[in-house]
């Protein structure tokens, strides 16, 4: 391929070979140099909430059609970063590091115009498979996101095909004093551009975000497909139990959105600046403990930043090497590794619950219940 450095054509060939006859579990397979992220993706939950004010206008909607819409608008919002930050900052896709079973990240967004502090919780709950919980709050305005996710991963005529696993649930405090909560379910990946070394991804079948007296459907389709255009989708949000009238919205989830029906106009422009997490130590002192992303993977990132591969292929064999040396010490003495903020659980009741009544597949999943432990540093960001 053509963005692939002269050196590493090789190793990339093998690479895709490799990909191509295997299915499961891509993120330990050992990639060329370029297309390394420094970024593990413990990470990635912060995109959730690059634009935090839509997160907590939320909380300000006056009925539960206004509140169906402000999830939608700020789920759509949440797209563009999720799916293509790589491409923007990096030029194409890139492999993310692989968390460490424990591996903890702390960040927050500051308040600002009186929409409240937001703060973030990650943890990685599995790590064969990959698997990453995490919590997004806006205490002051009574809005809260937890959800956990996964991949499956295989192949298919040249492109990587990765099918997420997990939901996330969306709790909203009402003016009432009662909640409202939502389920949400994750898009299918297609990613391409493999062959020229440039990864990119397009999103396919459908999500739900299913409660409060709404479910909604949002289609994904790419280029070829309905609109031509790459990035579009079509949302369809049915007011639930009979008699109310389906609000339609479609456009393209990187750029703009509009009504086609049961309203007017512009649904949401996603050119507004986001806003980067700011990353926090979660020990007492203020610092990052050994478990925290950027303390564990501070030099392996560096390498890969500033081009010292060396660095960074033998920090990660350390790394690699010590985890696997706790696994072996555990077993040998009976113990598992405790997590630090969450609890699994098989069955999470409040899918079931929305699940029932719609079309939302799978139609049953597990959970991570968080434990409620804010470290001391984020607490104190809430006030
Ligand atoms: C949850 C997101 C997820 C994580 C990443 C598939 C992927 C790991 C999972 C699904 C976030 O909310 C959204 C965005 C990007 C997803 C990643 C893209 C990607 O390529 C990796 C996989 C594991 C690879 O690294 C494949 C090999 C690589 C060479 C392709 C660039």
């Amino acid at each position: 391929g053509d963005a692939v450095p002269v050196a590493q054509r090789g190793s990339w060939s093998s690479f895709l070979k490799a990909i191509a006859s295997m299915s499961g579990d891509l993120s330990s397979m050992t990639a060329p140099p370029f297309i390394l992220s420094p970024v593990s993706l413990t990470e990635y939950p912060a995109y959730w909430c690059e634009r935090p004010e839509l997160f907590a206008r939320i909380a300000d909607a006056k009925t539960s059609e206004e509140r169906a819409l402000a999830v939608l608008r700020w789920f759509i919002s949440t797209l563009k970063g999720q799916y293509t930050t790589r491409n923007e900052s990096a030029g194409s896709e890139k492999k993310p590091l692989n968390p460490a079973l424990g591996e903890l990240f702390y960040g927050y967004w500051p308040d600002k115009d009186g929409r409240g502090q937001t703060t973030l919780l990650t943890e990685q709950v599995s790590h064969h498979p990959p698997i990453t919980a995490y919590v997004i709050e806006n205490e002051s305005k009574g809005v809260k996101l937890v959800g956990h996710n996964a991949q499956k991963t295989s192949f298919s005529t040249g492109s990587i095909i990765v099918k997420q696993i997990g939901h996330a649930v969306l709790t909203v405090k009402l003016p009432s004093g009662g909640e409202e909560k939502y389920v949400l379910t994750l898009p299918r990946l297609r990613i391409d551009g493999l062959w020229y070394g440039a990864p990119y991804i397009e999103l396919s079948e459908s999500t739900y975000i299913a409660g409060g007296g709404y479910v909604g459907v949002i289609d994904y389709k790419g280029k070829g497909y309905f609109s031509g255009k790459s990035h579009s989708f079509k949302a369809t949000l049915t007011p639930q139990g009979g008699g109310g009238k389906d609000i339609v919205v479609e456009g393209t989830w990187h750029q703009n959105s509009k009504f086609t029906s049961g309203g007017h106009g512009t649904f949401h422009d996603v050119s507004t600046p986001k806003e980067i997490v700011t990353a926090i130590g979660g020990e007492p002192s203020g610092e990052m403990g050994p478990m925290e992303t950027r303390k564990l993977w501070e030099l392996v990132a560096k390498g890969i930043r500033e081009g010292d591969f060396d660095l960074a292929s033998k920090e990660k064999t350390r790394i690699e090497n010590e985890m696997r040396q706790r696994r072996k010490d555990e077993a040998a003495s009976g113990t598992t590794w405790e997590l630090k903020h969450f609890k699994p659980l098989d069955v999470d009741p409040v899918y079931e619950k929305l699940a029932m009544n719609t079309k939302i597949a799978p139609s049953s999943e597990d959970t991570y219940v968080f434990r409620n432990n804010w470290p001391e540093t984020l607490q104190a960001k809430k006030k």
